[in-house]
């Protein structure tokens, strides 16, 4: 029951493999639910390279793409449908700026990241960054939903 009128989206979220080594995912679940979203699917898995490819498309010949891939598949990572109005952006919000020295204090990355001098950024999480990229990411993620 709900009079809300705008309509909930979903968002795909991704705990990366620094989070889980770090033992963040339940810090990175308590604030997405603290926030109030409703986390609708999720699951564990190490991702492969062709996973991953597909996943960071947009990135291929980028200096950090095949860095990324590596850490990405370094070990396990975290998979979660998160859902609630304007999550897309909320989720964003409450991970911050890419570059962790540079993300706000209160924002996950923020408070629980920093340069580590790799030539990826090891950032804790992932969050799809508009309508389109969720529909495709969580496709990759959670082909069977
Ligand atoms: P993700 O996609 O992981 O949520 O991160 P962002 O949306 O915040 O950033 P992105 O897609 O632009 O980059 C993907 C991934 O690559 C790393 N990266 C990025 C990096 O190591 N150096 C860079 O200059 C950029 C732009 C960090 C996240």
């Amino acid at each position: 029951m709900s009079n809300s009128s705008t309509p909930a989206e979903r968002t795909l979220i991704l705990v990366k493999p620094d989070g889980v080594r770090r033992g963040l995912v339940g810090e990175v679940i308590r604030r997405i639910e603290s926030k109030g979203y409703k986390i609708v699917a999720l699951r564990m898995l190490t991702a492969d390279k062709d996973l991953l490819a597909n996943h960071y498309a947009e990135h291929q010949g980028k200096p950090f793409y095949e860095p990324l891939l590596e850490f990405m598949s370094s070990g396990p990572i975290v998979a979660m449908i998160a859902e609630g109005q304007r999550v897309i952006e909320g989720f964003r919000s409450l991970a911050g700026a890419t570059d962790p020295t540079l993300a706000s204090p209160g924002s996950i990355r923020g408070d629980l990241a920093r340069d580590q001098g790799t030539k990826v950024v090891q950032n804790i999480v992932h969050g799809s960054d508009s309508v389109e990229s969720a529909q495709r990411e969580i496709k990759i993620f959670f082909p069977n939903l």
